[in-house]
């Protein structure tokens, strides 16, 4: 843990209103766009004399000058080399980004910042969702989808690190690539089963020769290996072929298996029907033959294909995690899909009949793809593990980018996973899932700064004066004025993070929360914050939300305003927490019922420029917040050598 706290319980600075101004401008100025156009001209002689056209990384140099700002060498591709993705050709999406051909003249300092320092990525290259997580003999592994040739979704090989702790991590030698007939096109999403015994079973989906899907069987070439260097592809692969009546793009990612009653091992498969998502279902004693369960484990209507699904047991009482194939009393299930329409997580909680083989989930209204989701930013093709040394269920998530590829090309890498977050149920609501990113992280947490009931009034921005605010672990809790929340006139208002302004709307009980992110001057800021509505019945509702349309001054960058409806309940102070890692922001509110993660790509808030402000931009309550900031250390993530071994 880190060094002591500084306490400040007076405001000592003024109030300045969040500025209302329009969104950062959508245009780069024309003269620089001439300058811009014949530099790329030159470039792009350059690189055609340099470029081998497998590889489309380049490397760049991270300044050590944390002051520096000038731009130094140009680094964004022009059009002519946009990069190469195969996604739709193969039967399965890729990077959803942001498309305009207005590249923003970044140079290395600003695209070096980006890189995160305590989430997990590969040294380089394109990564995508993560794989057969699980923990063997005292590790915790990670494999991952990556493109070891660039920093484009490409043929697709299973990356892996190992961890002792889920923040610190050692990359090893690629687990598996695609070398066979059945997995030339990539070796696709999978999920690990460990048996009673102890045998770590793989099963992943292969993108043929021929691009059809069909799914694999991998293990370990030694099984007292702790790190699990060697793996085998079972030399009868592939065991499962696309059904009848099934595309045969349209069938991936099988589950971790769990165990039915009579002692079979049960796996589920993600599909569609029409524009049905559907989840198919097989039965298998050895891994290696599998029948076909009748009917569908979950089912979907206009929910299209569901890729990455997730299936597992959820205790009603206690806090701990449950292993897969838990089932009885006190237990609900959960599923999870990820809907490659709209690249979103969605989850239901529910109750699984063995017998039918049916999952039903508690609320019609909160079914799978319609209603809930893990998390209301960028956060896909999640896989959750039972970590049996910690008897918790850990969710992995992939943070994908929100900038252009080029820059993706220009920066030598592309993508992120989100900090392990912790699953359970949130009791007190019954229906909501409480994620929360794992213990281990806040042993990175160095020392912190606390300010408590800071009054913030309406239409006020107050800075936090802290070391520096790019790697930061914040815990807040806001309070509304009883009198305002009594006495607003304003009723019966409808609020939307998404479709509304933003945190530039003003109604009466906010927006209000941080500001991450921000420069000085507020050019450039991420809010995160609450927006409460009055509704009609006097009951108030909240909104979590984190509006990045003023977040860069950059035009090539997603701008989206995320959030979603926040359950509070009554007594409960509006809590929220927030880790800062350079360009990534994960934000959970009420102890993770509503999460909220973005990528943000500032040219300014940057290095140490970067700023942490309090805002309050309701128009009547003032609100009280109480704030502790953690500056974070960095993780080490670096690549395994084998003389470490003991
Ligand atoms: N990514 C994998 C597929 C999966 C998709 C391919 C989800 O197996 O359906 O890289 O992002």
């Amino acid at each position: 843990m880190g060094s002591p706290s500084s306490s400040h319980s007076e405001l000592l600075c003024s109030y300045v209103p969040v500025p209302d101004g329009p969104h950062s401008p959508a245009e780069p100025p024309r003269k620089v766009m001439k300058v811009f156009v014949i530099f790329c001209g030159m470039l792009v002689l350059l690189f055609i004399l340099a470029f081998n056209g497998d590889h489309v990384t380049s490397t760049l140099t991270t300044t050590t000058n944390e002051q520096e700002f000038s731009p130094r060498t140009h680094t964004v591709p022009c059009s002519t080399l946009k990069p190469f993705s195969r996604g739709v050709s193969s039967g399965v999406s890729w990077k959803s980004s942001f498309n305009n051909d207005e590249s923003y003249p970044w140079n290395n300092t600003m695209l070096s910042w980006q890189r995160t320092v305590f989430h997990f990525q590969p040294e380089k290259n394109w990564m995508n969702d993560p794989n057969g997580p699980l923990y063997y003999k005292g590790w915790y592994h990670f494999f991952y989808q990556y493109n070891p040739k660039g920093a484009v979704w490409g043929v697709i090989v299973w990356g892996h690190a190992v961890s002792r702790d889920l923040i610190h991590w050692l990359h090893l030698p690629l687990a598996m690539v695609a070398d066979q007939w059945y997995d030339k096109n990539g070796v696709w999403t999978g999920s690990a089963t460990i048996l009673p015994d102890g045998q770590v079973i793989m099963l992943y989906t292969g993108s043929t020769n021929e691009s059809v899907q069909v799914q694999n069987l991998a293990y370990p070439a030694d099984p007292s290996d702790p790190l699990l260097v060697d793996w085998i592809k079972y030399p009868s692969n592939p065991v499962l072929f696309p059904p009848p009546g099934i595309g045969t793009m349209d069938f991936r990612d099988p589950t971790t298996a769990w165990l039915t009653s009579e002692g079979k091992w049960r796996i589920s498969i993600g599909s569609k029907l029409n524009k049905t998502g559907i989840a198919l279902v097989y039965d298998t004693n050895d891994f290696k033959t599998y029948e076909r369960v009748e009917g569908l484990l979950h089912a979907v209507p206009g929910t299209g294909m569901w890729e990455c699904i997730d299936f597992f047991p959820i205790s009603i009482k206690g806090e701990n995690g449950l292993d897969t194939s838990i089932n009885g009393e006190n237990v609900k299930h959960v599923v999870k899909v990820s809907l490659d329409d709209d690249r979103h997580d969605y989850y239901a909680v529910g109750t699984y009949d063995e017998k039918n083989v049916k999952f039903t989930p508690d609320d019609l209204k909160n079914d799978v793809g319609i209603g809930l989701r893990y998390d209301y930013g960028i956060f896909y093709a999640s896989k959750t593990f039972y970590d049996q040394s910690k008897e918790r269920r850990v969710l992995w998530g992939w943070i994908g980018e929100s900038d252009s590829e080029y820059s993706d090309v220009a920066k030598g890498w592309a993508s992120v996973q989100g900090i392990p977050r912790t699953v359970t149920l949130n009791k007190k609501t019954g229906s909501r899932l409480l994620q929360w990113p794992v213990a281990e992280v806040e042993s990175l947490r160095l020392r912190s700064d606390e300010f408590e009931n800071l009054k913030v009034k309406p239409g006020s921005v107050v800075p936090l004066e802290i070391e520096t605010a790019a790697q930061l672990d914040i815990v807040a809790e806001f309070e509304i004025d009883n009198k305002a929340l009594e006495m607003t006139s304003q009723f019966n208002r409808e609020y939307e993070c998404s479709t509304s302004g933003g945190a530039a709307e003003r109604g009466a009980l906010g927006p209000f929360g941080l500001l991450v992110l921000a420069n000085e001057d507020l050019s450039e800021y991420t809010p995160t914050y609450f927006y409460v509505v009055k509704g009609s019945d006097g009951q108030l509702k909240t909104s979590f939300c984190s509006d990045q349309s003023r977040s860069s001054l950059a035009t090539d960058v997603g701008k989206k305003i995320f959030g979603s409806f926040v359950p509070v309940l009554e007594d409960e102070k509006l809590s929220l927490r927030i880790l800062v890692d350079h360009s990534v922001v994960e934000s959970f509110a009420q102890g993770g019922r509503t999460c909220v993660t973005s990528r943000v790509y500032p040219t300014k808030a940057i290095y140490g420029a970067a700023r942490l402000f309090l805002f309050n931009n309701a128009t009547e309550a003032t609100v009280t917040a109480s704030v502790k900031v953690w500056q974070m250390n960095s993780a080490f993530i670096r690549p395994f050598n084998p003389n470490q071994r003991n």
